[in-house]
């Protein structure tokens, strides 16, 4: 029963994590430096501007169904456990092949688990890059998944319908007995009383599972329910204020200071032509209003109402029609990570893809990007560039 949750629930994961990669737009300059990847780094379609919700709902899976399945893929490794110390560890040559599938099976999921946990935690402690690290770490553990299901699935299905689950779910532990022999050797020979009922151990896995997403959806719905998301690193709770909504990285720890956000900031357009506009140029420009998402590939997300420049008239100020030009949006940050981002023809035609100016009725706050940032709808948060200084439009080939 763990493995078939598994096998549903960890496809989920990866079909919305591949989704994620798609929405980084991965062949525009800048957006993925993962080096080597040739074909693993495939490109099938441009990410969709509607509906605007979409980024958030998938990634939000992603994120929250992951966290969910740690209950389960930890009781699915300790029902193996004997596995690990089967003796002699090579009997035959299919076996061992499949033996060595495992350790890719078993390695590949702890991978893609610790190292997605860690990085929405927050903490970096891994020693290399995640973004490649966890694009590599899917493939192994896909690979060696369609193995283990085209070998297994025939025996986990037999092995559901030897059990009634309704019965099982009747049985308490006085009426608990071990599982007979079976060829794979994973019962034990000469089994000790059991200390668990079946049906104890599915509550207790499922309890742990329904606790993971208990303390960790409110990140996702956002909204009053943010602060019931005890696993969120980042506040649960803020003010009632227009700007009072999440930030991860502040301008401070990124090196971004008031004085050059302020009065002397330019915003450089360049296209055909190349212009410098001052916030109040940006200001006196037709300025729309929408309420977007930022949903950040960490799983949380938080709608606001941006007011701002379309995109699309900025590209005509420099000489180019929306839907023949991808732009690049380069920050004033100068260390670190997301300093910059590239958004396709699509996005920039998109009359939502705003550089926004103000938020819920102010102006944008230092912290998330004053004096002007991008807000693309259903892109993922790391493209939504703060503290823009520059639009780089370039026409596209298509
Ligand atoms: N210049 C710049 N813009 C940036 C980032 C950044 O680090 N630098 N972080 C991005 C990410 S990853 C997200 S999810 C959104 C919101 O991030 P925040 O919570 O730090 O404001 O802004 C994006 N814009
Ligand atoms: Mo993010």
């Amino acid at each position: 029963m763990f493995g078939l949750v598994l096998l549903v629930g960890l496809v989920i994961v990866a079909v919305t994590g591949l989704l994620s990669y798609a929405a980084y737009e991965p062949r525009l300059p800048g957006n993925d430096m993962t080096p080597g990847k040739g074909l693993l780094g495939f490109y099938l379609f441009d990410w969709p501007t509607h509906p605007v919700w979409m980024y958030r709902v998938t990634q939000g899976t992603h994120v929250i169904l992951g966290l969910t399945l740690v209950p389960v893929l930890l009781a699915k490794l300790w029902s193996v456990i004997p596995k690990l110390f089967d003796w002699p560890p090579v009997r035959s040559i299919a076996q061992a092949v499949e033996r060595a599938s495992l350790v890719l099976l078993v390695g590949g999921a702890v991978f893609q688990f610790a190292t997605g946990i860690l990085n929405i935690q927050l903490y970096y402690v891994f020693p290399f890059s995640f973004y490649p690290a966890h694009l590599y770490g899917a493939w192994i553990f896909l690979a060696a998944l369609a193995l283990h299901v085209a070998v297994r699935l025939p025996r986990a299905i037999r092995a559901v319908r030897s059990r009634s689950l309704r019965r099982e779910l009747r049985t308490s532990l006085a009426g608990t007995r071990p599982e007979p022999p079976d060829p794979d050797g994973l019962v034990p020979a000469d089994p000790a009383p059991p200390t668990m009922s079946r049906r104890g151990l599915l509550a207790f896995v499922g309890g742990g599972s329904v606790v993971m997403l208990g303390l960790s959806v409110g990140q996702t719905l956002d909204g009053p329910l943010r602060r019931t998301a005890l696993l969120a690193p980042r506040g649960r709770e803020y003010g009632t204020g227009p700007n009072d909504f999440q930030i991860n990285k502040t301008a401070a720890s990124l090196g971004v200071t008031a004085a050059e956000a302020g009065d002397g900031w330019r915003l450089t357009v360049a296209g055909v032509d190349r212009i410098q506009l001052s916030r109040d140029d940006l200001l006196a420009m037709p300025l729309h209003t929408y309420a977007l998402p930022i949903a950040c590939v960490e799983g949380w997300s938080t709608e606001q109402v941006w007011t701002g420049v379309r995109l699309a008239d900025l590209a005509r100020l420099v000489g180019i029609a929306p839907g023949t030009a991808a732009v690049t949006a380069r920050s004033l940050q100068r260390v670190g990570y997301f300093g910059q981002a590239s958004l396709s023809t699509g996005q920039v035609a998109d009359p939502r893809s705003l550089l926004a100016l103000r938020v819920n009725g102010a102006d944008v706050s230092l912290d998330h990007g004053f004096p002007a940032r991008v807000i693309v709808p259903n892109a993922p948060g790391v493209h939504n560039t703060k503290w823009v200084r520059e639009l780089d439009f370039r026409r596209e080939a298509r």
